[in-house]
């Protein structure tokens, strides 16, 4: 059901805080949400844009944990940097918002209330794991175990990654957390459930009558068979200690489900644009709702999300919910772990002034009905025979030409009347362009309406491959002696059609319209949208008379080699690429239990001296505050006895003592040591007594 609205909501799914965005990310929900709200803001439609990171939920917790920081320091350093990467590559978000923000806090548990106080939720006490050790009950990701399906002696309490069965922990043979490798113990403990079984009826009248033919086959496929297969009661409460609390006395220690909180963050980043009236935009029945997304988050997006508003009761439902499928890389599944993808980043730094190249391509290749494959060849052929080939050259042509015939002025628009055979046979491929050019808009403007922006861009690259086929068939450069004012007839369609163009590829090559602008030196490019958008076809977009700009190329050719150095890079999988650049891999895990049987000691060396025969080791005599001992220290390439003497050191004083040289070293000094094997002293910023310890 389309419906006539006022204004639209266009959020594009939050992405978890927890690494970099690569292209499978901007494919996913980016660049197609993008495309559409820049042609509707050329609409001159009322549209907000809504985007932010995901900063809570168990991927969080488990990547803070993983690089030893805490959850917030962890979502601080993504979200910075996932920040930069979308407005660097010019995704045009009226806000790029986070769900750590306080508004955020406040809507959510607003939003809980709301529903809480209506009696809408269950409660209910049941067993769950729980790690004694730590104290904490365990999300399924952080219990591992033998799946009971294929006996993959490591599958996580949701899901078997071996044979893909879905899980719940309590069929993992011999469990075990993963935070303190010990089995976990069942404890009951209370969590609200949203009962979305209530609202079946509902979800048939509204999505499987209601968005029957409007909803792509892929989003009202997926939903009508969940919806079919019948719908339970969902937790939407962890026993967590990073999210936002459950606002209940009777809840400590407890948070909201990241999937009840994220999708209130669309909200709760439209409130924190500035003079913007929110409610206008979530609760006015004449807003249109529109959440850009990849398809694992559509039964979050068309099922749980709409039953939460509705529950609610004060905001409007999603009108539609585009969800593209996913984007492999070289034929195989983009992986973070493996970095095995195309960092946005990385791109934005290695092919520097070429976004529009990558949304071109990603939108050529756009996942909408299936899943897709991006490679490097594709794009390498895409940019240089699409964009060079056919865009670029037919901009440049018309341009060149231009200078050269009229001195860059736009010639006369007058039509030639049809009086020889050339000029009859110029009318003819005029009339033909014509008509093919305003199907190619039509066309256009049809694919972006109805989200099929590859389609859309298909369509977009027809004007231009139009507009090559009538210079070639008029061939302006043979007639300059022979009839001017033919060749001035032609130059001048040509630009309108340059001019139309520049227009039209707003949505799609922002950066491109606006180098087409330039060179024409002045076109009003959003009224001439606004003509091209109403009439569905060609406007007049340059005057006789007009000076157009030196042209210069669009686009250039991607070599041979900057594609083979992407593929290269590929093949190097991540801890490859760090040891390249010096930095040893990580050390496998280890408890806090295990660091604590260190004794890490200040120490003060009393005497050095070299250790005979040897051309590494200095004896140390070390003051630990408990004792004085000798240490033999692999350091004497890099430091003197004179150096060391008085030298306050970090010392492991609890090693096993160890025979070298014949002599006896009880303990060790610690050293960092760069890339290039170069050794310098741990030491504490200021004089602390010998004794000290280190923890
Ligand atoms: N962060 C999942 C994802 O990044 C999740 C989307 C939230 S949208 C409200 O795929
Ligand atoms: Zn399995």
């Amino acid at each position: 059901m389309t419906k006539s609205y006022k204004r639209t909501t266009v959020t594009a799914a939050l992405p978890y805080a927890n690494g970099p965005l690569h292209i499978g990310h901007i494919a996913g929900a980016y660049l197609p949400s993008d495309t559409y709200v820049r042609y509707l803001r050329l609409k001159g439609e009322d549209v907000v844009f809504i985007c932010g990171s995901d900063e809570h939920g168990v991927a969080i917790n488990l990547g803070a944990k993983k690089e030893g920081v805490s959850p917030k320091q962890f979502v601080d350093k993504y979200h910075a940097l996932m920040k930069k990467a979308f407005s660097d590559f010019g995704i045009s978000f009226d806000i790029y918002s986070r769900t750590s923000n306080p508004v955020h806090y406040k809507t959510a548990q607003e939003f809980f209330t709301t529903i809480y106080q209506k009696g809408i939720f269950l409660e209910e006490v049941s067993d769950q794991y729980f790690d004694e050790q730590e104290g904490i009950f365990l999300a399924d990701r952080y219990i591992t175990g033998t799946c009971p399906n294929c006996k993959h002696p490591n599958a996580y309490g949701d899901q078997c990654e071996k044979c893909g069965s879905s899980l719940n922990p309590r069929q993992l043979i011999n469990p075990r957390s993963t935070i303190s490798g010990n089995p976990p113990v069942l404890k009951p403990t209370k969590h609200w459930y949203f009962p979305l079984d209530n609202y079946e009826n509902w979800l048939k009248e509204w999505l499987i009558e209601g968005h029957k033919t409007d909803w792509t086959t892929n989003v009202y496929g997926q939903c009508r068979s969940w919806i079919d297969r019948g719908l339970q009661p969902r937790s939407i409460t962890r026993d967590m200690d990073w999210g936002i609390p459950v606002p209940l006395p009777d809840a400590k220690g407890k948070v909201l489900y990241v999937w009840f909180d994220a999708p209130i963050g669309y909200i709760s980043a439209t409130k924190e644009l500035k003079g913007t009236d929110w409610e206008k935009y979530w609760k006015d029945p004449e807003t249109r709702l529109i959440h850009f997304i990849g398809k694992d988050n559509i039964v979050f997006h068309c099922i749980i999300f709409p039953c939460m508003l509705r529950a609610e009761g004060s905001f409007i439902v999603p009108d539609n919910v585009p969800a593209n499928e996913f984007l492999n890389l070289e034929g195989e599944k983009i992986s973070t772990s493996r970095n095995h993808a195309v960092w946005l980043h990385e791109y934005l730094e290695e092919f520097p002034g070429r976004r529009d190249e990558l949304r071109y391509v990603l939108t050529s290749i756009s996942p909408e009905t299936k899943d897709a494959d991006f490679t490097w060849k594709d794009y390498q052929q895409r940019v240089n025979s699409e964009l060079v080939a056919i865009l670029g050259n037919f901009v440049n042509r018309v341009m060149v030409l231009t200078w050269k015939y009229f001195d860059g002025v736009v010639p006369s628009d007058k039509e030639i009347p049809g009086t020889t055979p050339v000029r009859k046979k110029i009318l003819d491929a005029y009339r033909q362009a014509h008509t093919e050019l305003n199907q190619s808009v039509k066309e256009m403007i049809r694919g972006l309406e109805e989200f099929r922006f590859r389609e859309a861009q298909f369509h977009l690259m027809n004007i231009a491959r139009t507009g090559n086929k009538f210079l070639a068939e008029t061939e302006p450069w043979k007639l300059a002696n022979e009839d001017k004012d033919a060749v001035g007839a032609i130059l001048n369609y040509a630009l309108t059609v340059v001019g139309n163009l520049g227009v039209a590829c707003q949505p799609f090559l922002p950066d491109t319209a606006h180098n087409i602008l330039r060179q024409l030196n002045g076109v009003d490019l959003v009224n001439n949208w606004n003509d091209l958008w109403k009439k569905g076809g060609l406007v007049n977009t340059v005057t006789m008379g007009h000076k157009i700009d030196k042209p210069a190329l669009l686009f250039r050719n991607i070599e041979d080699t900057e594609i083979e150095r992407q593929i290269e890079k590929l093949k190097k999988p991540k801890s490859a690429m760090t040891e390249s650049a010096g930095i040893k891999p990580l050390k496998p895990e280890i408890t806090i239990d295990d660091f604590a049987k260190l004794d890490i000691r200040i120490g003060k060396v009393l005497a050095a001296e070299r250790v005979e025969k040897s051309d590494k080791l200095l004896k140390l005599i070390i003051d630990t505050g408990i004792d004085q001992r000798t240490v033999l220290s692999g350091i004497s390439k890099h430091y003197s006895p004179e150096d060391m003497l008085g030298k306050q050191v970090t010392l492991i004083a609890n090693l096993a003592p160890r025979k070298m040289m014949g002599m006896q070293s009880q303990g060790m000094v610690l050293m960092a040591e760069d890339s290039d094997g170069k050794l310098k002293l741990l030491q504490p910023d200021a004089d602390v007594a010998p004794g000290s310890t280190v923890s």
